[in-house]
C-alpha cells in the first residue's frame, strides 16, 4: 500500500494532465529564451501577480538566492524571521554567494512586524554598523506552521523600507496558500514588494520549478544569475507545460489542503500531551508538540512509518505534516487513528 506522505507538499507526483501536457511540450533553448513553453509561463506569473517579468528556476532557493543576490552587497545585513527558510535552510547560501549577513528577528507567530524590522534596520551608521540593505518576509511561514501575514503589514513594511531605500523580498513558496487564507489575490500580495519568488512544486503540484517575478530590469539581470548559477537550462519547456497546469488550476484546490490540515489539527489537539492551536492552522502545515507524551520525535516518526505514515520532525518536540493534493480525507482520517493508537502504547522517554 502507498504511504501517507505528509512530509511535505514536494512529495506530489505530477498529475495524468500534467504528465501528458509534458509529452506534447513545445521546445526550444532556453538560454536562448526560445522555448516557447518557458516564455509562455512567465508571462502568464507575471501577468498573475501583476508584475513586469517573471523567470522560471530550477527551484525556491535558486530563487530566493537571485534575489538575494540582485538587491543585497556584500557586507551588508538582510533582515528575516529568525525561522525563515532563506536564514535556516538554504546552507547560508546568500553568505556564500552574495557576502551578505543575516540579522533574524523573531516575530509574533513567526509573522514580523514593522516595528521588529525599524528597530533591527542598520541605517544611518554605515561607518560603525553592517548596514541593512535587503529585507526578506516569508508567506506562508513554513516553519511558524504556515502562518500568514496580513497584506496590510506586507504594505507597512515595504512602506517604511522604501522610505529608507531598502528593497524587500518574499520567499512565497506557498504565496498562494497564502492567498487562499487572506481572501485575496497573490497580485495584491505581491503589490508592494520588489521581488516574490514561489513555487510551482509545492502546493500547486507540479514536479519541478519556481519562479520568479519583479521590475523588468531586475528580472533581465536574474538571467545572468540563473546562467551563473547553473541554473540555465534548455529544453525546459517539459517542465514549464507541467508549472501551467498547476498555476492555472491548482490554486482553485488548495482550500481542500487547507480543510484536511485543519481536521489534523483539531483530531490532534483532542490527544493527550499533543500541544497543538487548532486556531493557528490557516493553510496546509500542521506543526504540534509531542514533548509531553513522552515520544522525540524521532521515534514517533519511526513508529508513524511502520504504520505506513511519513512524517519529520523539525526538532526534538516538534512534528510537522503537511497536506497536499496527493492525501485524501480518508488517509487524514487514518492518519489521526494511527497516532491515536500509537499514543496509547506504553511509552518510556
Ligand atoms: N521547503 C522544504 C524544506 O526545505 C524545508 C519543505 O519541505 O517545506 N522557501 C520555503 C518557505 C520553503 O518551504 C522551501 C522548501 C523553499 C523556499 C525552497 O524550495 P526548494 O526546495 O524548491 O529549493
Amino acid at each position: 500500500m502507498r504511504p501517507i506522505d505528509l512530509r511535505s507538499d514536494t512529495v506530489t507526483r505530477p498529475t495524468p494532465k500534467m504528465r501528458r501536457a509534458i509529452a506534447e511540450a513545445e521546445v526550444g533553448d532556453d538560454v536562448y529564451l526560445e522555448d516557447p513553453t518557458v516564455n509562455r509561463l512567465q508571462e502568464r506569473a507575471a501577468e498573475l501577480f501583476g508584475k513586469e517579468a517573471a523567470l522560471f528556476v530550477p527551484t525556491g532557493t535558486m530563487g530566493n538566492q537571485i534575489c538575494v543576490r540582485l538587491q543585497s552587497r556584500p557586507g551588508t545585513e538582510v533582515i528575516l524571521e529568525e525561522r525563515s527558510h532563506i536564514y535556516n535552510y538554504e546552507m547560508g547560501a546568500a553568505a556564500v554567494l552574495s557576502g551578505v549577513t543575516f540579522r533574524p528577528v523573531r516575530g509574533e507567530n513567526g509573522i514580523l512586524a514593522w516595528d521588529d524590522v525599524r528597530a533591527a534596520i542598520h541605517h544611518d551608521a554605515p561607518y560603525y554598523v553592517t548596514p541593512t540593505s535587503l529585507i526578506t518576509l516569508e508567506n506562508s511561514h513554513n516553519m511558524a506552521g504556515g502562518a500568514v501575514m496580513p497584506v496590510a503589514t506586507i504594505r507597512e513594511i515595504c512602506a517604511g523600507a522604501h522610505a529608507l531605500g531598502i528593497p524587500v523580498h518574499l520567499d512565497g513558496a506557498r504565496i498562494f496558500n497564502a492567498a487562499v487564507a487572506l481572501g485575496c489575490s497573490v497580485a495584491e500580495i505581491a503589490a508592494p514588494l520588489d521581488t516574490v519568488m514561489f513555487c510551482l512544486s509545492k502546493g500547486l503540484g507540479a514536479p519541478v520549478g519556481s519562479m520568479i517575478v519583479g521590475r523588468r530590469e531586475l528580472i533581465r539581470e536574474a538571467i545572468s544569475l540563473r546562467k551563473l548559477l547553473g541554473g540555465g537550462m534548455r529544453q525546459v519547456g517539459v517542465l514549464a507545460a507541467a508549472g501551467l497546469i498547476a498555476l492555472e488550476e491548482s490554486p482553485a484546490q488548495l482550500e481542500l489542503d487547507h480543510q484536511k490540515a485543519q481536521r489534523l489539527a483539531t483530531g490532534l489537539a483532542e490527544m493527550p500531551g499533543v500541544m497543538i492551536d487548532p486556531a493557528r492552522v490557516v493553510t496546509n502545515i500542521v506543526i504540534f508538540d509531542i514533548s509531553a507524551t513522552g515520544w522525540t520525535t524521532a521515534d514517533f516518526a519511526t513508529a508513524l512509518r511502520a504504520q505506513g505514515v511519513l512524517a519529520n520532525g523539525i526538532n526534538p518536540r516538534e512534528m510537522r505534516f503537511v497536506t497536499h493534493c496527493d492525501v485524501s480525507i480518508a488517509e487524514i482520517e487514518r492518519t489521526l487513528e494511527v497516532i491515536t493508537a500509537i499514543l496509547s502504547e506504553e511509552r518510556h522517554a
